[in-house]
């Protein structure tokens, strides 16, 4: 009985742990696939604090530049910009997809195949100023997950 409630506390305090390591969840992250002679690609994922966050930007050893961008109309024409950190609200999911918010990928350093993935470190600067780091496997595929 006492060793049962025990290993209940260890067990409370490691999901706790768990949860105050990683400052927001990713959900759904994907990077389309390439075809040969591309250069550039989009990463997307929902991002939801836990805490007020920044995201700065991303690193991975598959691209030489990663940047923000955002797409939108402007008129009647899609035009993509690049923004240079993007705010995240506690609690609100930030959906990066295509045609919207999107993680910009260039100079891909080999083709991005589907069903494989690729690693990625997300940027983020808390409210305290630090720099906090979140590492994503990020699948590859050709369409958004979920869609056909
Ligand atoms: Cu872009």
């Amino acid at each position: 009985m006492k060793t049962a409630f025990a290993s209940f506390l260890l067990a409370a305090a490691g999901a706790a742990f768990a949860q105050t390591a990683a400052p927001v969840a990713v959900h759904g992250a994907w990077a389309r696939s390439t075809v040969a002679g591309q250069d550039s690609t989009g990463a997307y994922m929902t991002l939801t604090a836990r805490e007020p966050l920044t995201l700065l930007g991303a690193d991975t050893p598959a691209a030489g530049i990663v940047e923000i961008h955002e797409m939108r109309m402007e008129g009647e024409v899609m035009k993509m910009r690049a923004a240079e950190t993007l705010p995240l609200a506690t609690g609100k999911p930030l959906q990066l997809a295509p045609g919207g918010f999107h993680l910009m990928l260039m100079d891909l350093k080999a083709p991005f195949q589907a069903g494989s993935s690729i690693p990625m470190t997300l940027r983020f600067r808390d409210a305290q100023g630090r720099e906090r780091k979140l590492p994503v496997d990020v699948p590859v595929t050709r369409m958004p997950p979920g869609k056909h």
